[in-house]
């Protein structure tokens, strides 16, 4: 009976922190990306990988280098996916902003921005 008890009083702070922790949990997240963030990349990357934590639909990507042009990039179908490839068009040395943005199966949109630096252009 004490041993019971016990538990219950210990389990009470874990369930008031699950419940304030649910809705944040609740929607889709990028776990990793390739690029990473604030990567710094000898060589151009010839495409941008996006893993989710669950599957999720990429429904938008843009990739812009900074104080440029918006690069083009192309066109696919959305599908609910954990991870998405995207090829990329060669790229020149610079800075990058690839933005994303996923709807997550809760019906949230989430997104974001990864920062990248491409050193050299590493034509033979
Ligand atoms: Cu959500």
């Amino acid at each position: 009976m004490t041993l019971r008890r016990a538990v219950c009083v210990n389990a009470l702070p874990l369930l008031i922190l699950a419940a304030v922790a649910a809705p944040a949990a609740a929607h889709s997240e990028l776990r990793l990306s390739v690029p990473a963030a604030e990567a710094v990349l000898d060589c151009p990357p010839e495409e941008i990988e996006l893993h989710f934590n669950e599957k999720a639909q990429l429904t938008a990507l843009r990739l812009h280098q900074v104080d440029g042009a918006e690069i083009e990039l192309p066109r696919r179908a959305i599908r609910e996916a954990a991870s998405e490839t995207i090829a990329l068009p060669p790229l020149p040395p610079g800075d990058f902003r690839a933005e994303w943005r996923i709807l997550s199966p809760d019906g949230h949109v989430v997104g974001g921005v990864i920062p990248f630096r491409i050193l050299g252009d590493c034509q033979p």
